[in-house]
């Protein structure tokens, strides 16, 4: 029987994924782990830094942890401000974890990676899968250098460890912090508040973007795909929508006509102008049947009546 441990799981993505998970392998069966409280009780979970080596053997041993989904950390405009720190983090964690396979203790780690890595020399439009990646935040290049890692980890050590680039992730159960693409989720709180829309990113500025039911969906999916099926050990591209802040406005004013927004970029704007407009994932489609559900318009409606619920 698997057993399951997700880092980082009090997350943007952690929450929902952990939800998910416990469906299909068991409430028992999964254990969330972070630096903070969880926001709710509903399942096993134990505070666990990345970075403490030790203890995160302890609980792997202790608790017979048979795959990892390794969520935990520091997004990229969060990783600006401590640049050393959010290599440790996201670097030294994730190498942390695949000695854990190479050892023997664990059999399967989900890595996710982000349309981060790529940068300024990198093709915008239906990014290729294999491109130069020259990222120009802490945070792209510590997720570039660890789907390397994982690369060799699985070439030299046969460890099997599987890895997606997302996009910006948007989902009405979580709030995002310290992201780029954070503005297309706040932007639904707002319109659904009656309130005025300050967006850090300017109107045009085009990013890949995708549903939290696909994300979650696809991470999934990826996992339990054949072994044999997984021809691709850095992150997999994955894409499903890319809008601009005018664009997913126009959505929004469709639902709320006197919704109104304002454009303020900060310094969010250049990490956003570095990243791709949109991505090419033939790749995944081919070798574990990606496809996404949600564009647009459909994520538009599930964002707002989920929303209006609350
Ligand atoms: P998030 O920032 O919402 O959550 C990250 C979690 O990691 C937080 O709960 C934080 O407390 C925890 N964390 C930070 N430092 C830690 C440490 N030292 N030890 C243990 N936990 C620590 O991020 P998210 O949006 O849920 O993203 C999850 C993963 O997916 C990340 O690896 C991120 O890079 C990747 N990703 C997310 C997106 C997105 O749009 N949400 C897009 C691309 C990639
Ligand atoms: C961020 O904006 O930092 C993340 C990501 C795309 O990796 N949402």
């Amino acid at each position: 029987m698997e057993k399951i441990l997700l880092t980082g799981a009090n997350g943007q993505i952690g929450t929902v994924l952990t939800t998910e998970l416990r469906k299909i392998y068991g409430v028992e069966h999964v254990i969330a782990s972070d630096i903070t409280e969880p926001a709710n009780n509903d399942g096993p979970f134990c505070f666990l830094d990345i970075l403490n080596k030790q203890r995160l053997q302890e609980q792997v041993k202790d608790l017979k942890i048979t795959q990892i989904y390794h969520l935990a950390a520091i997004l990229s405009a969060s990783g600006e401000w401590n640049p050393l720190k959010t290599w440790d983090v996201n670097l030294n964690g994730l190498l942390s974890i695949l000695d854990l396979a190479k050892e023997g203790l664990i059999k399967k780690i989900f890595f996710p990676s982000t349309i981060a890595v790529f940068g300024k020399t990198t093709p915008r439009i239906q990014t290729a899968q294999d491109v130069p990646l020259q990222p120009t935040t802490v945070y792209g290049m510590s997720k570039a250098t660890g789907e390397n890692w994982c690369n060799y980890y699985n070439k030299r050590y046969g460890v099997d460890v599987r890895s997606v680039r997302y996009p910006g992730i948007i989902g009405h159960q979580s709030i995002p912090s310290g992201g780029t693409t954070d503005y297309a989720v706040e932007i639904y709180h707002s319109a659904i508040a009656g309130e005025e829309y300050r967006c850090f990113l300017d109107k045009d500025t085009r990013l890949p973007m995708m549903y939290m039911d696909d994300a979650v969906r696809a991470t999934i999916e990826l996992m339990e795909a054949p072994e044999e099926n997984i021809k691709i050990r850095i992150g997999y591209n994955l894409a499903a929508m890319s809008f601009t802040p005018e664009e997913i406005y126009n959505a929004i004013v469709k639902h709320y006509p006197d919704f109104k927004i304002v454009y303020a970029p900060d310094f969010r704007q250049e990490i956003a102008e570095s990243w791709s407009e949109s991505i090419d994932d033939s790749s995944a489609r081919k070798d574990w049947n990606w496809k996404h559900a949600f564009d647009l318009e459909k994520m538009t409606a599930d964002m707002i009546n989920n929303l209006s619920k609350k």
